[in-house]
């Protein structure tokens, strides 16, 4: 069901402009969830045996605008589209559930499988997991003979500082070079002076904020030149697994920047890890492994070239147009990951990006 509420304005000026403005406010209450039922009704008692029911309602409001731009003269004729919308989105309510997690998006991986949820007072999707806040230093230890700095780095038995929060019950032996995690829960009110699964929060929004597209076509005389553009502004990737977490289930293939700018005594790198072949440290679900997904990508430019008609007719010939075209030749984005385009609920970094596509063709009617 959806509880929809628009405002318009529809409009074209000066011959050549047009406007499109629109500010949305939808109400749905479509979300599918698994609600727990009476085991008398013999669906089974495993996660996956609740039956989905219409149980959510999500908020999304909105605004989309649109500018046109028309106009022909000489020898030149001249088509603009440019979209742009501002998009916010909320989960409010889920049939008595805080949230429900999407398991089946990271089945067959380790880490915990409620990364990506859909929680009351978030963004449909979001993103939850541990606050990465640097990387632990040589002087946040303390090690054996009083700190005596004449002990080799590898020979050193490192022990946090007690000012720091003791992460020991998610990384066993917190060492220089892992990852920091900041301490947010507050049991009873105060303050833990631990790291744990309470500290696990909301990390980002798979959603973007913004969402842009353009298209332009422009002739002059024979010639004719056609883009397409688009790109999604303010949405996160959550990145882990293949091809990003250090020796990844034996595959072990990481980006460069990870490689080369990693933590080491002589590299104290305060944004990259140590690398480590290590399960728990790699199952760590944390801001570290979350990317900002913002992207503009050209998605199409065509050139073409039709020819003149009396100079085929001689060889016998109607029509004959030349059309180069490049598909996707550009994308902007810091991503280091494959593909900003990925599905947004794949969390793994072994899927396949979009290739550019070179085409030269000619069409001839004869
Ligand atoms: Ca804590």
């Amino acid at each position: 069901m959806t509880e929809q509420t628009n405002l318009g304005i529809d409009a074209s000026f000066f011959n050549n402009y047009s406007l499109l403005f629109n500010v949305f406010s939808k109400k749905t209450t479509d979300i599918l969830g698994r609600l727990d039922v009476p085991l008398s009704l013999g669906l089974g008692s495993g996660s996956n045996s609740k039956p989905y029911q219409n149980i959510g309602t999500m908020m999304n409001r909105g605004v989309e605008l649109s500018l046109g731009y028309d106009n022909r003269w000489n020898n030149w004729e001249l088509h603009a589209v440019l979209n742009g919308t501002y998009l916010e989105n909320e989960v409010l309510d889920l049939g008595g559930l805080d949230y429900i997690a999407h398991n089946d998006v990271v089945s067959g991986y380790s880490p915990p499988s409620n990364i990506i949820r859909s929680h009351i007072g978030y963004p449909f999707g979001s993103y939850f997991g541990f606050i990465a806040d640097g990387i632990y230093q040589v002087p946040d230890f303390i090690w054996q003979n009083d700190s005596d700095p004449a002990i080799d780095h590898y020979d050193r038995e490192y022990m946090l500082k007690p000012e720091f929060a003791d992460p020991t019950a998610v990384v066993r032996n917190p060492q220089t070079g892992d990852i920091k995690f900041k301490n947010i829960s507050v049991p009873d009110g105060e303050k833990d002076g631990m790291i744990t699964n309470d500290d696990i929060t909301y990390m980002g929004s798979s959603q973007p904020d913004y969402l842009l597209s353009f298209s332009l076509s422009a002739h002059y005389k024979r010639l004719y030149l056609s883009m397409l553009g688009q790109g999604t502004f303010g949405s996160n990737a959550y990145i882990m697994g293949a091809m990003i977490t250090p020796f990844w289930g034996g595959r072990g293939n990481i980006s460069q920047e990870m490689a080369d700018n990693r933590w080491t005594i002589e590299n104290p790198s305060d944004q990259w890890q140590m690398l480590y072949d290590d399960s728990q440290r790699a199952n760590l679900v944390s801001t570290y492994y979350l990317q900002n997904a913002s992207y503009f990508r050209m998605k199409n430019i065509e050139i073409g070239y039709t020819f003149d008609k009396g100079f085929i007719d001689k060889a016998g010939i109607d029509e004959l147009r030349l059309i180069f075209s490049i598909e996707n030749p550009f994308t902007l984005t810091n991503l280091y990951g494959f593909d900003p385009e990925k599905p947004l609920n794949r969390i793994t970094g072994d899927f396949h990006p979009q290739i550019r596509i070179y085409s030269f063709g000619f069409n001839l009617k004869i």
